[in-house]
């Protein structure tokens, strides 16, 4: 039996000023470099189900914020670049995705939506909550790096390592608590949550942190890796099943 790389769904923004819908290179070279076929899901997608028929993995891709009534928080006028209808197709998307059994991961703006999509809130900004003991973004269209903490015993330990490491960040929200199914897997200096994992869906990670910016990091890419490894057992595992 032949088997294909794994597919994997990668959500995009829309920027209506230029009539284009856009993702940065770099997710699709982690996704490539990891050994998976990258397909891109703009927003508007109708069918959620045939797209969660379709891939072996998912990943929410990074942005500007969620409308903060997606969450029933305030306005704030820090908050940039929202738009609605991804918003609304992605937290659909999410919400369905998280009943499968396809890999999840969520990067930057994916962990925001995986967080509200199960029921959490956002801090709207972060220098607000936090100060400026840690910077989590140079400027809104300038990344950062800062250390985190990767908590010892869990899934996310197991794969990149327990302690700390050094990542590039580029946010300035987070999730305000942990929503219900998830659990903390790293935290930065200051406290903001920085990654969670899923405790009962069988790959589901979100990540604060820009993972596929490190392309030449083994350990950041090893991520990847594990996302791809455990979507393509999966396909391996449909395909059987249905044969
Ligand atoms: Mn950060």
């Amino acid at each position: 039996m032949k088997f294909n790389p794994p597919l994997i769904g990668v959500t995009t923004s829309i920027q209506s000023k230029t009539n284009s819908y856009c993702l940065r290179h770099e997710y699709i070279t982690a996704v490539r470099l990891a050994g998976g076929l990258p397909m891109l899901i703009p927003p508007g997608e109708p069918n959620l189900n045939s797209i969660l028929e379709w891939v072996d993995g998912i990943i929410f891709s990074g942005g500007g914020d969620l409308d903060p009534a997606t969450y029933n928080g305030g306005e704030h006028p820090e908050i940039y670049n929202v738009n609605r209808e991804r918003d609304r197709f992605e937290l659909s998307l999410a919400k369905y995705a998280l009943e499968t059994d396809i890999p999840i991961l969520g990067i930057c703006r994916g962990l925001e939506v995986l967080v509200v999509a199960s029921g959490g809130k956002l801090i709207p900004h972060l220098p607000d909550v936090f100060g400026e003991k840690v910077i989590h973004r140079q400027t809104q269209s300038c990344p950062v790096e800062h250390s985190i903490n990767i908590i010892p015993g869990t899934h996310l330990a197991k794969i990149i390592g327990a302690g700390e490491t050094t990542v590039f960040s580029w946010h300035h929200q987070a999730a305000r608590n942990i929503p219900k199914g998830w659990r903390l897997a790293a935290t930065a200096a200051d406290g903001v949550i920085e990654a969670l994992e899923h405790e009962e869906h069988p790959w589901a990670f979100a990540i604060q942190w820009h993972p596929e910016m490190s392309l030449n990091d083994k350990r950041q890419q090893r991520i990847f890796r594990a996302f791809i490894n455990t979507a393509q057992q999966r396909q391996v595992m449909v395909s059987q099943q249905a044969s």
